[in-house]
């Protein structure tokens, strides 16, 4: 049976092709960006520094795994961003609660979700994948978790966090409202961005990502995002490639979006293609909703081509590899 039908499907795959222009051939077929591992990408241009520390790791022929973990830790620690780790902008009722995963190449993963009081969620993450029978922890549990394994108790709520904090309670009727760092900072300014999702690939070929945040801003107690689910704000096959998001977890986790553009790549998207069929997806089943808010995918497949897509623009990605060190891309969008 080769077959007939499949025989008449190549056939009418070579017609077409025939049948576009040879400048539409040739536009359709330029290949994403490809770099020799290792390499490592992350979202926003916070993603710089944080690539450099990862670098750190790679270049000495370090596993992926070590370097996205070390990477992320940055914006975790850096006092001047509010929307990850340690500085992050606290819920409505003053709690900083904090987000984060990691994946590996054998496919193991770690979580945890809305820890308070610790200033590394990410390394967390890690012991939870590493000394658990679990994937994810949360709360409470997450930083008892924490303390046991020395990690120190720390107040997060930082003076400039709670006076923006305190600003919002003014006018915000308690009300959460999605996607509060968009409408502060419209889209395309350099404060629009949230999330840090880091994909590596070290110098075996071998992927890993971590994805860390504290979420939206304002938001109720207790709500978690995208960044801590594995398949929604971060997804590895060491196969196929790995993929991360940032903006509105609540969109992302609907549609599953990590684990879909890692899908999209095994059926042969490129990275860019399938972060834009993810995007399209969210776009397709809210199209009003999808005009106000930003999400943007970043992914990298096993060859190191890599891209990005998002909704809205000013989504922007860093990438680091032997050739170039600080390069940030500006991400397509859709809008
Ligand atoms: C989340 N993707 O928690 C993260 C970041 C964010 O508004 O706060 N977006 O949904």
């Amino acid at each position: 049976m080769f077959n007939r039908r499949k025989f008449i499907q190549l056939s009418a795959v070579g017609a077409s092709l025939t049948a576009l222009s040879k400048s539409a051939v040739a536009k359709t077929l330029i290949s994403p960006p490809a770099s020799t591992p290792p390499i490592v990408i992350s979202t926003w241009d916070f993603g710089i520094p944080a690539n450099k520390e990862a670098w750190k790791v790679l270049e000495k022929g370090g596993r992926a795994l070590d370097a996205v973990e070390a990477g992320v830790r940055v914006p975790e620690a850096d006092m001047n961003n509010h929307t990850v780790g340690r500085a992050g902008y606290p819920d409505r009722d003053g709690h900083v609660t904090l987000d984060a995963c990691i994946m590996d190449e054998f496919g193991n993963c770690g979580s945890v979700a809305a820890i308070e009081n610790i200033a590394h969620p990410i390394s967390v993450a890690r012991l939870v994948m590493e000394k658990t029978p679990h994937v994810m922890l949360v709360g409470d549990g997450a930083r008892q978790f924490a303390l046991e394994h020395g990690f120190k108790r720390e107040k997060l709520l930082t003076a400039e966090s709670e006076k923006a904090w305190k600003e919002w309670l003014k006018t915000a009727k308690y009300s959460p409202v999605m996607n509060i760092e968009n409408k502060q900072h419209a889209p395309g300014n350099k404060y629009n961005h949230d999330t840090i999702g880091m994909l590596a690939i070290d110098a075996k070929g071998n992927i890993s990502g971590a994805c860390t945040t504290s979420g939206m801003a304002f938001k109720l107690h207790g709500r978690v995002g995208d960044s801590p689910i594995i398949g929604a704000g971060l997804y590895v096959d060491n196969e196929v490639g790995g993929a991360t998001s940032t903006g509105v977890g609540e969109e992302v986790i609907r549609n599953v979006g990590s684990f879909l553009v890692v899908e999209l790549m095994r059926q042969g998207l490129s990275p860019e293609d399938a972060c834009k069929e993810a995007v399209n997806r969210i776009i397709k089943k809210k199209p009003e909703t999808a005009k106000n808010i930003q999400v943007g995918f970043l992914a990298i497949n096993k060859k190191g081509e890599y891209g990005a897509y998002a909704i809205q623009q000013g989504f922007s990605f860093a990438v680091c590899n032997a050739d170039k060190q600080d390069l940030l891309i500006k991400g397509k969008s859709f809008y």
